[in-house]
């Protein structure tokens, strides 16, 4: 029997996932709250920081102190950990964890009497790790940009335009405000690599698939651009550990863990990567052409290509897809679950009552539209401020439809820079499970929602690289396809709205552009 075990470091939560290859199904399933057991320790919310100003960050040594809970969990509702063959992860893309020369003989020398955050405390030369919903490095983008020669050329090199959340500024901008710090870091990790390191005990390479999330990796070589290095900050190179292929073991697990939970001995760790390209993956999507939403913290919508094809609009994103052959097409909106929860706490109303109202609500909203940016949206790039156009504050019935109709608009309106024709999407993430904004999303797209195996599809996808890492063997396709479900569930589009969708899409894209958005 071979055990599998995904880990998924995103936003809010640590997962824990194991799959059982020969049962060819979810054996467990556990999650963290940040905010549950952190929000006095490390003051978050939502599981951030948020420091104003469009600085956004977090502690990360609470992510260290969630592993150690997450696996006491997994252990206490009565999983075999021995059974694991190997594990990987994912991690939500683009947060920097910046170490010091303490980590390399602290991560090796762990001992399991004490657990893993006393023992590792020491090892940050930055107390804080900025996260993907960070927004203040737009003078380090353009300055990066500039060194390599503008937009233009870093899309070509990288995939991608400078991202205010990418690692690549963000390095910088712990460069240059805080040289004696930097000067001090002897690795620079993602999260996803950081985690992988802590279940390795040492500091093990990146994937291509996290890695192209920095602004500093040639996407067509899918290795580190010595450029892109030299324009963001000095010394960059001895600071970051290589890229390997996504499907090969980085290392095994640590005594400590052994020890501690039972892991067996030999145990693979797998390179983990970003929950995006953990979600395409866990999602079956290794065709190019598959197209998928995921509504987490953010939204995204994620296609599958063949080719590194970037946007020219400057709203997408191009990553490496972990299945080391394809690439993954992405727009982030960062007003996912952040805008629909927003609104449920501000009517007072819990998911059962939500999801009533949008039942109660006609298609269309009557015309009724909301641009709703409670943070600065990523895209279309906008700063934090709601809009609404024909519908009052107190509406309550109106407002829920309003922010997800928003949300669907968007998502339409601005993956059309991927050139997919969009068929039918899978569907993934906490409120995928909700069918009427599922149906909201079938109606606005007019294709076919499916709902996958689990709506933790970044946990399962690392669950599969896990499975991948251990049986290089399969082929991919022959490992997603194991894990298909038989009857997936699926929610079709109402002929009925497709005009009413068409013209308040219209309507939709005039306000963006009337607010001078985007
Ligand atoms: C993608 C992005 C977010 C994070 C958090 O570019 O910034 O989706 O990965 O989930």
């Amino acid at each position: 029997m071979a055990r599998y075990l995904g880990i998924d470091a995103s936003t809010q939560s640590l997962t824990g996932l194991i799959i059982d290859s020969d049962r060819r199904e979810i054996v467990a399933e556990a999650s963290i709250q940040y905010d549950d057991y952190f929000a006095d320790s490390y003051g978050v919310k939502n599981g951030v920081v948020d420091q104003g100003d469009g600085v956004v960050n977090c502690n990360p040594l609470m992510w260290v102190e969630a592993l150690d809970l997450l696996l006491n969990t997994l252990r206490r509702e009565g999983h075999d950990l021995s059974s694991v063959a190997a594990v990987s992860g994912s991690g939500q893309q683009h947060a920097t964890v910046y170490l010091n020369e303490d980590a390399l003989p602290a991560l090796a020398g762990l001992t399991p009497d004490k657990p893993l955050s006393s023992q590792l405390a020491g090892i940050f030369s930055h107390q804080s790790s900025p996260v993907w919903m960070d927004s203040s490095t737009t003078q380090q983008c353009r300055e990066i940009e500039t060194a390599i020669g503008g937009t233009e050329a870093l899309l070509k090199l990288t995939g991608n335009p400078a991202f205010e959340r990418f690692s690549g500024p963000q390095i910088r901008k712990f460069f240059q405000q805080e040289p004696k710090a930097y000067e001090r870091t002897t690795h620079i990790a993602l999260v996803s690599s950081f985690i992988a390191s802590l279940l390795a005990g040492s500091v093990v390479p990146l994937e291509p698939g996290d890695a192209s999330g920095t602004n500093l990796m040639d996407i067509h070589r899918r290795a580190w651009s010595e450029r892109a290095l030299a324009a963001t900050a000095p010394g960059l190179d001895e600071r970051l550990a290589p890229i390997v292929p996504s499907g090969r073991p980085v290392g095994v697990v640590h005594p400590y863990f052994i020890s501690r939970y039972g892991f067996a001995d030999g145990c693979i760790v797998a390179p983990f990567s970003g929950d995006n390209p953990c979600s395409l993956i866990g999602l079956g999507m290794v065709e190019p052409g598959q197209v998928a939403l995921s509504l987490g913290t953010s939204d995204t919508l994620f296609a599958c290509l063949n080719e590194p094809r970037p946007s020219s609009t400057g709203e997408g994103c191009i990553f490496a897809s972990p299945d080391d052959l394809h690439y993954l097409a992405l727009t982030c909106f960062m007003n996912g679950s952040l805008a629909r929860d927003a609104i449920r706490r501000q009517y007072g109303l819990n998911w059962a009552s939500f999801e009533d109202y949008l039942a109660q609500t006609n298609p269309g909203n009557e015309g009724k539209i909301m641009l709703p940016y409670f943070e600065p949206e990523i895209v279309p790039k906008a700063p934090a401020g709601i809009i609404r156009r024909g519908l009052g504050d107190t509406e309550i019935a109106a407002n829920v439809r309003a922010v997800v109709e928003a949300q669907a608009m968007s998502s339409r309106l601005h993956s059309k820079w991927m050139g997919v024709d969009i068929s039918s999407l899978y569907i993934t993430g906490g409120a995928s499970a909700n069918d009427e904004i599922a149906q909201v999303f079938a109606n606005v797209h007019g294709c076919p929602v499916i709902q996958g195996e689990t709506t933790n599809a970044a946990a399962f996808g690392a669950a599969l690289k896990a499975y991948k890492a251990h049986r290089q063997e399969l082929g991919w396709s022959s490992i997603v396809e194991s894990f298909q479900p038989s009857n997936p569930r699926r929610i079709d589009p109402d002929p009925a709205t497709r005009s009413v969708y068409d013209d308040l899409i219209n309507k939709f894209s005039e306000l963006e552009t009337r607010s001078n958005i985007g």
